[in-house]
């Protein structure tokens, strides 16, 4: 707990509070998309389709436009978890993501190397998609303490169901909330954001508008 409140939220800077996930495939793209829409997102998440398409490198060259988060829904035993999240911190990224159901020694790992990086991770709690009800929601307020325990800077959390960022908001206390669901999975970023969302993470509704940058305004002005 003491680890949790010393750094509460990470060290994401609060503006537009949207983060964008660049799903694309090419660095090209990606780079393109980025720059047309600087300014606008507090944060770039780069997953698995940029990273396994263009390596690591993609991470730098991003963060010369945005702070970036890497997701790769980090989820391994701790000395794993460690050294996956070295290489992440060391290629550039200023955040990453881990699951939280592998339990506190393999989340704590993960904060461990953050700490030396002055980074941040965020644990995933309950998933955006239907599939999530199955095995994580029943369990997602545990695993919300567990990312308080272990010093984790956020939490991911559903824009598709409201009601449960809501109620993970009342476990999280300060911890920072990170929500992906907004657009193409159907949820709402006002809902989102009301119910106790730090920040809404956009994806599809970005980056596969034929003016991306107009994309995010627009979402800039629901906010
Ligand atoms: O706006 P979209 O649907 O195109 O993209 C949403 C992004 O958020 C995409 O990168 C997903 O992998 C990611 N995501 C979810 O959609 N749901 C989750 O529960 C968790 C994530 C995520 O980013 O986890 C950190």
């Amino acid at each position: 707990i003491f680890r949790a409140t010393k750094r509460p939220g990470g060290i994401m800077k609060k503006n537009s509070r949207l983060i964008l996930a660049l799903d694309v495939e090419s660095r090209d793209k990606a780079n393109s998309i980025a720059s047309e829409t600087e300014g606008i997102f507090d944060a770039i998440k780069v997953g698995y389709p940029l990273m396994l398409s263009e390596g690591l490198s993609v991470i730098k060259e991003l963060s010369n436009i945005a702070p970036v988060i890497a997701d790769l829904k980090i989820a391994d035993i701790p000395n794993t978890n460690h050294l996956i999240c070295n290489r992440l911190f060391s290629a550039g990224a200023q955040g990453v993501i881990a699951h939280a159901f592998t339990g506190r020694d393999s989340l704590e790992a993960c904060v461990d190397v953050a700490k030396r990086w002055s980074g941040d991770v965020y644990a995933v709690t309950e998933m955006s998609h239907p599939g999530a009800l199955e095995f994580m929601a029943p369990v997602a307020e545990r695993m919300v303490m567990l990312a308080l325990v272990a010093g984790a800077s956020g939490i991911v959390a559903p824009a598709t169901r409201p009601e449960r960022i809501r109620a993970l908001r009342r476990a999280a206390g300060g911890l920072t909330i990170i929500s992906p669901g907004v657009g193409a999975q159907g949820g709402s970023l006002r809902d989102a954001l009301e119910a106790g969302a730090d920040y809404a993470i956009v994806g599809r509704s970005v980056y596969e508008s034929a003016n991306p940058r107009a994309a995010a305004e627009a979402l800039l002005d629901l906010i």
